[in-house]
């Protein structure tokens, strides 16, 4: 089965960090109901919902994807990019011990989850102001995988410029990321700028509502919609705002 590991929206969410974004007024309660409709569209996936407690300490802490990298054999536990952030992982920590064995990406290295896909075996990471080389270095030897740096520029994270959406398909804006990478992908261009942050559970895609023209171009993809555009007030997308791992069934 699946576990997906999410975190209410923070109560001080209005000062989250910002990059690219100019700050606009979040509607709290909104945000909370859009994060709720999340939580239930992953369950009619067959996830199985881990609820944290908000933390007015940590502003962005409903962005649980930044704080780790969870594969079959391991999670690994970032150091993320801004300091604000940092305590963020270890409520994380705590869940994720209960499934993995935990490591952790140690300082200097700074690591956002947001930058980092993961395709086959193989890890990808951008190289953005909130992930360094020194991660790079550090993921290799801490799971043994391949990893490759990515340009990216205008965006937070990778994933706000490609995501998987399918077994051989990328969504891609070619205007952040550098595509040579993906040599070997079908890709699949954005049409709108913020449309290439999709989350894929098993064959299904979890998309915005936000992004209809480039939803038309995920035609032969089972796609689910929410309502995601209060959070992305904030900079986050749909793979935010969870970790998804694989845990066997209890027999
Ligand atoms: C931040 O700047 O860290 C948050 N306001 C947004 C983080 C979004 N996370 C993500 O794309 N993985």
């Amino acid at each position: 089965m699946k576990v997906a590991i999410t975190r209410d929206v923070s109560p001080s969410i209005t000062q989250c960090e910002l990059t690219h974004l100019v700050r606009t007024p979040i509607d709290y309660e909104r945000a909370c109901s859009q994060h709720r409709q999340y939580r239930r569209v992953l369950a009619s996936l067959g996830c199985s919902i881990i609820e944290l407690p908000a933390n007015a300490s940590y502003p962005d802490s409903v962005f649980v994807e930044d704080t780790a990298v969870v594969l079959d054999d391991v999670a690994v536990i970032t150091r993320p990019g801004a300091e604000s952030r940092r305590g963020e992982t270890e409520a994380i920590a705590e869940v994720l011990s209960r499934y993995r064995s935990v490591v952790k990406i140690e300082a200097p290295a700074t690591l956002d989850g947001g930058d980092v896909l993961v395709l086959e075996d193989r890890f990808y990471v951008g190289m953005t102001p909130r992930s360094n080389e020194a991660a790079l270095d550090q993921l290799r030897r801490l799971t043994g995988r391949e990893v490759t740096g990515v340009r990216v520029d205008g965006c937070l994270h990778l994933k706000s410029a490609v995501t998987r959406v399918s077994r051989d398909a990328l969504l891609v804006n070619r205007e952040w990321v550098d595509v040579a990478p993906f040599a070997g992908w079908r890709l699949i261009d954005v049409e709108e700028p913020f449309g290439a942050n999709a989350l894929l559970v098993d064959d299904l895609v979890l998309y915005p509502r936000a992004f209809p023209r480039t939803l038309a171009k995920l035609d032969g993809i089972d796609v689910r919609l929410v309502d995601a555009d209060e959070l992305a007030k904030a900079e986050g997308g749909v793979t935010c705002c969870s970790l998804i791992l694989n845990v066997p069934e209890r027999t």
